[in-house]
């Protein structure tokens, strides 16, 4: 099943982010019933080296593969997609242009001009790789300042684009707010709210990043496709929480 059909039947398809290069765990995740997985190259301490190795540890799992890239840059888009990643979440997308640029580099013509050289992409693909591409590798852009709030109906508006992905730690940073990722605050709930509705009015998929368990529950409510529940060290932290009460 790819990431679109999982993403259409799931509602909303549950996500967690690796920061280690840590294949063994990926695949344990996966064969623990974690639907997604996404790999953060922005923060955290994976390199362009250990991606291939842990994306083939995903799909050994049993989970479907996102990279979160470390930047808006062509190389990285592209490298990543190459590698068999089946999402991709480009951070810090400020404007249109630039979120027209990051989709040009992800998409093969006619929609953008992602260069061909599927490497491992195309290796269980069945069917044509080159035809198939543009609909089953999703793209999704980072609503995370201020510029991309500014600009959410034109993003919104890309041809190709899939998804819009919030980001709330850097967006609270970004629209000055006291606290971050405060989601009672009411003017971060009120982008989470529209970037909802912008999403859905243009066909999108929405997601959104949280590390607390608490939150989720709120945010599936307000309609995300895709709900990021933490990170694997967070998840590490709470469970080895737990054995430290037995041992102290
Ligand atoms: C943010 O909240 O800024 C993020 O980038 C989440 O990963
Ligand atoms: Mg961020």
């Amino acid at each position: 099943m790819t990431l679109r059909q999982r993403l259409a039947e799931s509602r909303p398809l549950y996500n967690l982010f690796m920061t280690v290069p840590a294949p063994a765990l990926a695949e344990r995740m996966g064969v623990m019933g974690v639907e997604s997985i996404t790999l953060d190259l922005q923060h955290g301490s994976i390199e362009d080296a250990h991606v291939l190795g842990l994306l083939q540890a995903i799909r050994a799992g049993g989970a479907t593969s996102l990279c979160r890239l470390a930047w808006n840059r062509p190389e990285l888009i592209m490298k990543a997609l190459d590698y068999g990643a089946e999402g991709i979440i480009c951070p810090m997308v400020d404007s249109a242009a630039e979120a027209e640029a990051f989709v040009r580099a992800a998409k093969y013509p006619p929609l953008g001009n992602r260069s061909f050289g599927p490497f491992r992409a195309n290796l269980h693909h069945r069917g044509d790789y080159f035809a198939d591409a543009n609909d089953h590798t999703l793209t999704f852009v980072m609503i995370e300042t201020a510029g991309a709030v500014a600009e959410l109906d034109k993003i919104a508006a890309t041809p190709g684009l899939d998804g819009l992905y919030i980001g709330p730690w850097d967006l609270s940073v970004s629209l000055g707010l006291a606290e971050r990722a405060n989601f009672s605050d009411p003017t971060l709930s009120g982008v989470l709210d529209r970037v909802v509705e912008v999403g859905k009015a243009n066909g999108l998929f929405t997601g959104i990043f949280t590390i607390r368990p608490g939150d989720v529950e709120g945010l599936v409510a307000r309609g995300f496709d895709l709900v990021t529940c933490g990170t694997e060290d967070i998840v590490f932290q709470h469970g080895l929480g737990e054995w430290m009460k037995v041992w102290r």
